[in-house]
């Protein structure tokens, strides 16, 4: 079968992340890359061994030979790249946040579903396997009526005021950072694997840095935290490092969530507990082979992601037996086999249903975020 070809646009943390994940796959070309100025592009272009490269990202819509183009670029670039590849006739695969706001995010989903392409925002996470393993439980009733959701992401390359990087700049960011960044993570998962959706928020703010220090020259994201102290400007931020939500679910469960990107010690870290009427789990993603259960009569479970102690839809996203641990890149891994599927069954002339973030998800977290953002501003429910 012939290889479909891929162009990614930017090479800063997620970009190259991308492209390892499709050469696992085996059944993708990395055919080009394309960064803000053609000396960044060859430079990338070599370290990578992408065969071709592109100064400007309107250079790679144009070739012809590229199918499909994954958006790796910062959040405000999102909107126009992902319209003008819909348009030249690409299967997308965007980064998340799909836009800046929701007003962006609508016009895109439109655009797709009135073309004849795949698109996809990435939103891997869903992709570990306990993930699938605890939606596949819940569908099947295993924890019964859900009650409560409680949960957690919280990092800390951004904790000291020198830590800095094109995130803190609403201009290209957006109006919401943390949430935007990592809470849109955590809410798209927690719906994914409940099966419900949120439906009111209430939610308390903080900057813990109202002024950081910029350094001089351009930083890629967690570049920081090896950055000598050298030339810095000191500039005022006005996004939220974190948040506290309340949360309503639209079968009348509970829920909170904080996110801080001011975390001491706490890398990247996804924590979510599920209660439900019969039991609870609860999965923390810098642990993400483990899945605690816990009951009220009875001992207390740890799950391992065994593929022989999963249910079929959890193995379809396992590539390796128990005890051999997978990780971060296998998210993307096996999110991109799934998204290429449906790429290859439309060459073929068939569709197949999406197991994976569209662009209508991408929307649905920007419509959170604002709201989310709205409420902390008018400290009120909506
Ligand atoms: C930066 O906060 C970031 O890289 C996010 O943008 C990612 O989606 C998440 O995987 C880790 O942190």
């Amino acid at each position: 079968m012939e290889k479909i070809r891929s162009g990614i646009i930017g090479t800063g943390f997620i970009g190259p992340a991308h492209i390892e994940a499709l050469r696992r796959l085996g059944c993708v070309d990395v055919l080009a890359i394309a960064d803000y100025c053609a000396e960044v592009a060859q430079k990338k272009a070599e370290e990578l061994y992408v065969p071709r490269y592109y100064g400007d990202y309107k250079e790679l819509l144009a070739d012809k030979d590229i199918e499909v183009v994954h958006i790796c670029t910062p959040n405000h670039l999102h909107f126009p790249i992902a319209k003008e590849a819909l348009l030249a006739g690409k299967h997308v695969i965007c980064e998340k946040p799909l836009a800046l706001n929701s007003a962006e995010a609508e016009e895109l989903t439109e655009l797709a579903q009135k073309s004849n392409l795949v698109h996809a925002v990435h939103y891997n996470l869903r992709f570990y396997p306990l993930m699938h393993q605890v939606k596949q439980m819940i569908e099947n009733g295993e924890l019964g009526e859900i009650l409560a959701v409680n949960g957690s992401y919280q990092q800390d390359w951004l904790f000291y005021d020198t830590d800095y990087n094109w995130r803190l700049d609403p201009k290209f960011s957006g109006d919401s950072r943390a949430v935007a960044d990592i809470g849109s993570h955590w809410l798209d998962l927690v719906e994914f694997v409940t099966g419900i959706q949120v439906e009111q928020v209430c939610a308390d703010f903080a900057i813990f840095h109202p002024i950081r220090k910029k350094p001089l020259k351009a930083v890629e994201t967690y570049g920081s935290k090896v950055l000598a102290s050298s030339d810095y400007e000191d500039v005022p931020i006005d996004t939220e490092d974190y948040a506290s939500v309340l949360l309503h679910f639209n079968n009348g469960a509970h829920g909170s969530v904080t996110i801080n990107q001011v975390a001491a010690g706490r890398k990247n870290r996804l924590f979510f507990e599920i209660y439900g009427a019969k039991k609870a789990v609860a999965w923390d993603s810098e642990r993400p082979n483990e899945l605690w259960q816990g009951r009220r009569d009875g001992n207390n479970e740890i799950l391992l992601k065994d593929p022989s102690l999963l249910h079929q839809y959890a193995r379809d996203v396992v590539s390796f037996p128990g005890g051999h641990n997978e990780g971060y890149p296998d998210t993307s891994k096996q999110m991109f086999k799934k998204v290429y599927e449906c790429i290859q069954a439309k060459i073929q002339g068939h569709a197949i249903k999406p197991e994976f973030a569209t662009f209508e998800s991408g929307q649905r977290e920007l419509m959170l975020c604002e709201k989310i953002v709205k409420s902390a501003r008018e400290q009120r429910w909506l």
